[in-house]
C-alpha cells in the first residue's frame, strides 16, 4: 500500500538536498585584495545525505521522520588526492557527539559530496567522549596523518562539564582505511587542542605544533602556539615544547590562538594560517590571522602581519557559538592557488580562495601590530602621508 506521507516528504527531502549539493558556487561581493570569499557555504547541515539522518522504509518510517539528526558541519581538514579535493569534515550529531565524515569535490569551491560512510575510528580509548577538528598532513614519510581532539571527561574533579583534551592521531593513505596510533603525549602539558603534525621531518623527527594549555578552556599558562619534536610517531612522546606564535596583551590573540591549517612552504617561509582568539564581553571571538616562519627553522617567526586575516563577517557571526571564524584545513593547489576551509560559528564550511602570491604579498609586507594605540595612529600617518604625497604626483 502506498504511503502519500512518506512518499511526498522524502521526495521533497531528497530534492532539497540534490539541490544543495549541486548547487553553483560564485564569488560574493566582498573584496579586500587579498582573498575572495563565495556566495555559499561549501558543506552545511543541508549536506548531509538524507539516508544518514531518515529511516528510508515506509514500513518503519511512515511519517517520514528524522532519526538520527545533524546538527551541524564545520571545522574540516583538507587535502587534495589525484586531482581531486577531499574535506574531513567536523560533523556534530544532535546528540553533540562529533565524529568525522569526507566529502569529495572536483573543483573545491562546490559540489563536495560526502562518501556513503562516516569514519569509524577504531575504538582504542574507552574513555574518549568526542573526537573533532581533523588536521591532515601529508607527510614525506608517504602517510597522510590525521591529528584530531581526542576529548574525554575528567574525572578528577567533581565538576559535570570538566572534560581533558589530548591530541589523537590516525594515519592513511586513501582515506579510507585509518590506523589509529597512540595519543599524543606531551609531558609539560596535561592538556592539548590544535595539534597540527608538520609536513616534513625537522632534524630527522617528526615535528608537531601543540597548544599547551593547563585546562580544558583556559590555555593558563600557556603562552602561545607551541612546537616539539618526537622520535616516534606509533608511540608520540614530546618532552618539550617551545612557542613560535606567542598570544599578546591586547591583540587578537590575547586570550588564546592555535595552529590551523598545516602550513604551506613558500620560496620565502612556511606560512602558517591560525586562529587567534580574545574575551569580549559577549565572550570569545575567535578570527583567522597569518604569520610566516623560517624554512630551516620551523618555530622561527619571520613575520607577522598585524590583526586578523578573516573575521566573522554578516551572516558567518551567528551560529551554535557566535563569533567565532576557525580554520584547520587550506589546500595549496599546483596551479598556486590557495583554498582556505574556514568554519562560521562553529555551524557550517566556507572557502575563501587566494594565491601562493598574494599570501606571501600579504604576510611579508602587511604591517606588524605596533601593540598600542599611539603607535598604530603613528604608522597610520605615515601610510596616509606617503598615499597623499604619491597621490598628489
Ligand atoms: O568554539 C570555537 C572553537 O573552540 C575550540 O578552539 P580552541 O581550542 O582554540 O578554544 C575548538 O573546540 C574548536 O572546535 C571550536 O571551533
Amino acid at each position: 500500500m502506498s504511503n502519500k506521507i512518506f512518499e511526498e516528504n522524502c521526495a521533497k527531502v531528497m530534492k532539497k538536498y540534490e539541490e544543495t549539493v549541486s548547487r553553483k558556487n560564485a564569488k560574493s561581493d566582498f573584496y579586500n585584495g587579498i582573498y575572495d570569499r563565495y556566495e555559499y557555504p561549501v558543506l552545511t547541515r543541508d549536506h548531509i545525505p538524507p539516508f544518514w539522518k531518515y529511516d528510508m522504509n515506509p514500513e518503519t518510517n511512515p511519517f517520514f521522520m528524522e532519526r538520527l539528526g545533524v546538527n551541524a558541519v564545520f571545522n574540516a581538514g583538507a587535502i587534495a588526492l589525484n586531482g581531486k579535493f577531499y574535506l574531513v569534515a567536523r560533523v556534530e550529531g544532535n546528540d553533540r557527539k562529533s565524529f568525522f565524515a569526507v566529502a569529495e569535490s572536483d573543483n573545491g569551491i562546490d559540489g563536495f559530496r560526502f562518501w556513503d560512510y562516516p569514519i569509524l575510528l577504531e575504538d582504542v580509548c574507552p574513555e574518549e567522549t568526542n573526537v573533532y577538528d581533523m588536521r591532515l598532513t601529508k607527510h614525506e614519510d608517504g602517510y597522510i596523518y590525521g591529528v584530531f581532539c581526542s576529548e574525554s571527561k575528567d574525572t578528577s574533579v567533581n565538576d559535570l562539564s570538566a572534560a581533558v583534551a589530548a591530541a589523537g592521531i590516525v594515519r592513511t593513505k586513501d582515506l579510507k582505511t585509518w590506523e589509529r596510533l597512540e595519543n599524543l603525549k606531551t609531558l609539560n602539558s596535561p592538556q592539548q587542542r590544535n595539534v597540527v603534525l608538520h609536513p616534513e621531518f625537522v632534524n630527522g623527527k617528526y615535528a608537531f605544533y601543540t597548544r599547551p594549555m593547563d585546562d580544558f578552556i583556559d590555555t593558563g599558562s600557556g603562552g602561545g602556539v607551541g612546537f616539539g619534536l618526537c622520535d616516534d610517531i606509533t608511540h608520540a612522546v614530546i618532552d618539550e615544547e617551545i612557542i613560535t606564535s606567542k598570544r599578546k596583551y591586547h591583540t587578537i590573540t590575547e586570550a588564546k590562538n592555535g595552529a590551523g591549517a598545516v602550513p604551506i612552504k613558500t620560496e620565502k617561509g612556511w606560512i602558517h594560517i591560525a586562529h587567534g582568539v580574545r574575551n569580549t564581553a559577549a565572550g570569545l571571538r575567535y578570527v583567522v590571522y597569518a604569520f610566516a616562519t623560517a624554512l630551516n627553522d620551523p618555530t622561527k617567526v619571520i613575520a607577522e602581519p598585524g590583526g586578523f586575516l578573516i573575521a566573522p563577517l554578516g551572516d558567518e557571526r551567528v551560529g551554535d557559538v557566535s563569533n567565532v571564524v576557525f580554520t584547520n584545513g587550506a589546500i595549496a593547489a599546483d596551479d598556486g592557488t590557495v583554498y582556505i576551509y574556514y568554519a562560521s560559528s562553529d555551524t557550517r564550511l566556507h572557502v575563501a580562495t587566494t594565491t601562493i602570491e598574494k599570501l606571501m604579498d600579504y604576510v611579508f609586507n602587511t604591517p606588524q601590530d605596533p601593540l598600542r594605540s599611539v603607535k598604530c595612529v603613528e604608522q597610520r600617518c605615515d601610510f596616509i602621508k606617503k598615499n597623499l604625497a604619491f597621490m598628489k604626483k
